[in-house]
């Protein structure tokens, strides 16, 4: 069955075909980037999910490998499904994932490379003392799963994170163990939260209070951190975070009292993103952030294409200096795929005027912009007692609702006509009472396509939502960045520099491959100025899988 192309991103990690999902067991080992994923070798579907396997030097292109490990024990004959990559010294890269039994129980299991002097770990073994971990009868046995990278403390024990649920409560359950091999789970939970359901896909990592420019190893024990916890809800198919202490004595992790811890908390992206996996990449120094970005699409159309899901492009993570949350920004390595490029500079846009950016391909590109937007006194005064949610009020307030200052950004995979536009974009309210500014940013795909639902049900539905989040920024010199990256269906958007961050996926009929315009654009009042705009042609790896 061939595969269509017109939506397929140029530039995003992705096999030639099939369905993948979650990020599995990234890490950085001998020379080479690892990335683990699940995927579907027999459709576009989810379903019969194996652990594939694609390495690379250099993030950007990747080479694929025969699948890690797949459905073969009785500890995993139902699905080997999400887990991680702990190096364990002296044993090398050990993979704890998730087996699923014959009779849909879901266990923690370990597999060891055959060879670990082998930098491409092609082989993996299952051995026979798994499970290593099995749900007791306090448990949820079909609620159970995605063991993280497992950490190396003082006192002697390594320890892992397995998420879960008992009815509505989410739960992250902490296992230790001494060798590797026996664990055992702690008495408490390291943390949980009632009504806000399956924990999946738990991330817990340290973050340095002080230096703001290196990523921290899991097993760093200094008095200048937080610590993250991010979980995946499977409800909302949203990710949230929380920044808090973790207090290493009683196993025990508290959230800050001021990143909520729920459906309302931070997000690492609050758009098209799940189930995403950091690890720490010793070479760079880093923490580096794997995400999978769903289909939009319809399901039938999913199957049609040939292929679903992407990997999006890998992100630093690093604490703001506000310390109050985290920021991500596409790592370096991508920049390697710049190709041709224009610039523009100080330039003025009334309202209503939109300019095109012309000489790249704006289908497959990366576009930075720093607007100026000076005073705020146009500004749309915040109400504090508007309790609308970023994604409501980006629905009300769209791209083209004029505003004070804003709406302005990016319109991207456009038509001329605009038929179809996904639009990018900031509004700046401002606090009735300090004129402090609220900054709304959206990514709004609702006009991204024509196409038709083909039912009314989800599975025949695109999935065109407004997405928003706030920007904590203070504006104090005004001005405001905006980072995207495009590629044919993907608009990955950072907002003021990675403090906020929004991914959309669309399939416009019209604004495909040459026929996709970008814009610039303002709908508010007062007009802004694009301080500085860079704009490359995003090229092809020379390798992708
Ligand atoms: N996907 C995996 C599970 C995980 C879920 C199964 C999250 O391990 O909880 O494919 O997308």
């Amino acid at each position: 069955k061939s595969v269509n192309h017109l939506h397929r991103p140029g530039f995003h990690f992705q096999p030639p075909k099939n369905w993948i999902n979650d990020p599995n067991g990234p890490v950085y080992y001998k020379g080479l980037y690892h990335l683990f994923y699940q995927y579907n070798t027999k459709g576009a579907v989810w379903g019969n999910i194996i652990w594939a396997h694609s390495v690379s030097k250099d993030l950007v292109n990747w080479e694929a490998l025969e699948p890690a490990i797949h459905p073969s024990k009785w500890f995993d004959i139902g699905g080997t499904w999400s887990g991680s990559i702990t190096i364990v010294p002296g044993k090398g890269p050990i993979i704890l994932y998730t087996g699923v039994n014959k009779n849909q129980t879901q266990m923690q299991n370990y597999a060891i490379p055959e060879d670990p002097s082998d930098p491409y770990l092609r082989k993996w073994i299952k051995p026979d003392d798994n499970p290593i971990a099995m749900p007791d009868y306090t448990m949820n046995g079909s609620a159970f799963r995605d063991p993280t990278t497992a950490w190396f403390s003082k006192d002697g024990h390594w320890r892992t994170v397995v998420g879960s649920r008992i009815k509505h409560r989410g739960i992250a359950y902490i296992y230790r163990s001494r060798d590797f091999k026996h664990w055992v789970k702690a008495k408490h939970p390291i943390h949980s939260k009632q009504s806000t359901g399956m924990w999946e896909c738990p991330d817990f990592f340290p973050v340095s209070i002080t230096d703001f420019e290196n990523g921290l190893d899991l097993d760093y024990t200094g008095a200048n951190t937080k610590h993250v916890l991010k979980v995946s809800l499977d409800i909302t198919r949203y990710e949230y975070y929380t920044l808090g202490k973790y207090d290493l004595k009683k196993d025990r992790y508290i959230p800050d009292g001021n990143t909520p811890d729920g459906w309302d908390g931070l997000r690492f992206d609050y758009g098209n993103f799940y189930a995403s996996k950091t690890f720490f990449d010793y070479k760079k120094n880093r923490r580096v952030l794997w995400g999978w970005a769903n289909e939009s699409d319809t399901v039938q159309d999913d199957i049609m294409k040939g292929w679903a899901g992407i990997q999006l492009i890998p992100r630093t993570v690093l604490l703001d200096s506000n310390k109050k949350q985290l920021v991500f920004w596409p790592v370096e390595e991508i920049e390697s795929l710049r190709g041709n490029y224009i610039r523009m500079n100080n330039h003025n846009i009334k309202m209503g005027q939109r300019i095109e950016v012309k000489g790249i391909t704006p289908a497959q590109a990366d576009v930075e912009v720093t607007f100026y937007v000076g005073s705020l006194e146009k500004a749309e005064i915040f109400d504090p007692s508007f309790t609308l949610k970023p994604f409501e009020l980006c629905k009300i307030k769209g791209s083209n609702v004029t505003g004070g200052v804003g709406p302005f950004g990016l319109i991207t995979l456009a038509t001329p006509d605009l038929e179809e536009y996904t639009p990018v974009f900031f509004r700046v309210f401002k606090n009735a009472s300090n004129h402090k500014p609220k900054v709304l940013m959206c990514s709004d795909a609702r006009p991204s396509s024509l196409k038709q639902d083909q039912g009314p049900l989800a599975k025949d539905r695109m999935y065109k939502p407004s997405f928003a989040g706030f920007v904590d920024v203070d504006m104090a010199d005004g001005r405001i960045s905006l980072r995207s990256l495009i590629d044919h269906s993907v608009v990955e958007s950072f907002g003021a520099l990675g403090k906020t961050v929004i991914t959309s996926r669309v399939y416009p009929v019209k604004a495909v491959q040459e026929n996709a315009h970008l814009y610039v654009f303002n709908n508010g009042t007062q007009s802004v100025t694009i301080e500085s705009l860079n704009a490359w042609n995003m090229q092809r790896p020379l390798q992708m899988n």
